[in-house]
């Protein structure tokens, strides 16, 4: 093993690098560094490894990309290994992975759980980076990654009385470890995300009496979950690398299959036709079936329409089949896929709700207003997502250069290089940060590809005898602009959704992650890191 400190900046510090999270990101971050004989300490706020899998527990709670490419692909020993059971596998069998994961290649005494991380302050005469916890600790590191996930900053409106409620109030992103028992309750549940979409059939099932306020209807896609078929198993596993190669060099990092360029140059019948094939299969691979949902109404129409349709033939009552029947562009939002969801409004123990307009007016103690009406309820569930991509690194007090706060300079949004780097903030990296494609693809081959070009990146630092990095100003004003640029040629970035950040109030409304596809941004990685790390400066 190489001396660590040989080369690296802050040669005092406590660590080589702090790496902030413990999910999937955090947790290869720390293989990848520890392979390469640094000192790594991963500080956790939550109680076990495993991020989005450790968190959302609720009830119904599962992945909803095909877990064969929903995984780790570094090593093949792990991934011929590991058996998923289901198609669509449940947030304790991801948090298993997790587990075994952290197992198998010794992550655990790194990982420091049950430390949420208040501060991280750079000192620009020492060199390093000063961690502080919500207690009051502090760690020193040259590095430091923030692996703080972009769903990972709970999202609960504050709405007026929430505080008088008389009964239990639930996060959907917090759900006790113990279960909630709904048995013979009256419940209500706000929103109707995929965390709503994938609860509420759930809570149905056990609540005498479940009330969902509905502010947006979603388009949702029959999961279709089913046991993994051995055989299926195998072929997949005997093949895995090319498989994998060929999910990356897809628009999202997905193994879908790719449909036609356009919905509106084929005739009604075939379009229906591969509409209805893609609702058999199930799940996101139906944003798959024509390439211009996000450039032409007339073509996103098409798709909203059979959507709309599949509603109003399941939905029993017209007037929920039209209150649950969306509105807004499908896609805009990101893509339900649920188990039963419509069918769950034809029980006679479950009423719909519009928000749309008259919205919640306040919670009483005994349940929530909406006009003059006041629903009673003996719990609430916020189903209301997250402050997402910035949320988790707004709220730590990050300060770089000068004394400079993150907070501050994205008041008006991310702006980062390649969403991986900030200026002004050296020697931090963030894994999926805004600006990079993340949410809008498959997260765990997103998060290997930062996690290795951030590895390479600071081997390379190593070999050359440099110990600093920063983005450029120039550079990364640039990238920002080519976001922002590309963004607006898609319909995505015209509607209310949480990669704008529209769902949390006040903040301010920009599409925050690369829609240029994942090729595309990894080509561009690779590019400005074989060029020697264009738009970055080193000392
Ligand atoms: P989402 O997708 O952000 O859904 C949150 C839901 O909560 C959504 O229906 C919101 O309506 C609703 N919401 C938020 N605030 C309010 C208020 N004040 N009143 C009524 N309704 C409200 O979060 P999820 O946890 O379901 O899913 C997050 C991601 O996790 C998901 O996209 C997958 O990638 C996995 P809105 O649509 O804003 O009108």
């Amino acid at each position: 093993m190489t001396n660590a400190n040989d080369n690296l900046a802050g040669a005092d510090a406590d660590f080589d690098a702090v790496v902030v999270g413990a999910g999937f990101a955090g947790m290869y971050m720390l293989y990848r560094l520890r392979e390469q004989g640094l000192r790594v300490r991963v500080l956790e706020a939550g109680g076990s490894v495993g991020g989005t899998w450790y968190w959302n527990r609720y009830p119904g709670a599962r992945v909803d990309t095909e877990t064969m490419f929903y995984s780790y692909q570094f090593s093949n020993e792990l991934q011929q290994e590991w058996e998923w059971t289901q198609r669509y596998p449940s947030q304790e069998e991801l948090h298993a992975y997790a587990k075994h994961v952290t197992d198998r290649f010794e992550l655990w005494p790194d990982i420091q759980f049950d430390s949420p991380v208040a501060k991280a302050i750079w000192s620009e005469e020492q060199q390093y980076w000063s961690v502080e916890t919500a207690d009051g600790a502090q760690i020193t590191a040259s590095y430091c990654v923030m692996a703080t996930g972009c769903l990972s900053a709970v999202n609960t409106p504050k709405f007026k009385g929430l505080e008088n409620f008389s009964g239990a109030v639930h996060h959907t992103a917090r759900w006790p470890e113990v279960g909630v028992d709904f048995t013979g309750q009256h419940v209500a549940v706000i929103g109707t995300g995929s965390s709503g979409v994938q609860s509420i059939p759930v809570f149905a099932e056990q609540a005498a009496q479940l009330t969902v306020f509905q502010r947006t209807g979603n388009y949702v896609i029959p999961a279709h979950n089913r046991g993994l078929d051995p055989a299926e198993v195998a072929e997949i596993k005997a093949d895995y690398p090319a498989l994998r190669a060929k999910a990356s060099a897809s628009f999202s990092g997905n193994y879908f299959p790719v449909g036609g360029p356009s919905a509106v140059a084929v005739s009604e019948e075939e379009r229906n036709r591969e509409y209805e094939s893609r609702w058999e299969v199930g799940g996101l691979a139906f944003m798959a079936a024509y390439a211009d949902f996000m450039t032409s109404e007339e073509a996103n129409e098409t798709a909203s329409e059979f959507i709309r349709n599949k509603i109003r033939g399941i939905v029993k009552d017209p007037a929920t089949a039209e209150l649950l029947a969306p509105k807004q562009l499908f896609m805009c939002k990101r893509l339900c896929v649920g188990t039963d969801y419509y069918e769950t409004y034809n029980r006679d123990n479950v009423s719909l709700v519009d928000v749309s307009e008259a919205a919640i007016d306040e919670i009483l103690p005994e349940g929530v207003r909406v006009g003059e009406t006041v629903y009673e309820v003996d719990a609430i569930v916020f189903a209301t997502g997250f402050d997402a991509m910035t949320g988790a690194l707004k709220r730590i007090d990050i300060r770089g250069v000068e004394n400079a706060s993150l907070r501050d300079l994205w008041e008006d949004g991310p702006r980062a290089y390649l969403g991986l780097a900030i200026s002004k903030f050296p020697n931090m990296f963030m894994i999926t940060g805004p600006g990079s494609p993340s949410v809008l693809t498959n997260m765990i081959p997103s998060i290997e590809q930062h996690v290795d070009w951030i590895t390479d990146c600071l081997a390379d630092m190593r070999a050359r005898g440099v110990s600093r990095i920063e983005p450029e100003a120039d550079a990364q004003e640039e990238w920002v602009a080519h976001v922002n640029e590309i963004a607006d040629l898609s319909m995505r970035s015209t509607c209310s959704s949480w990669y704008l950040g529209s769902n949390v109030e006040g903040k301010t409304r920009v599409f925050m992650p690369y829609i240029g596809g994942f090729p595309a941004y990894v080509r561009k990685c690779d590019e400005i890191a074989s060029a020697g790390y264009t738009g970055f400066s080193f000392r």
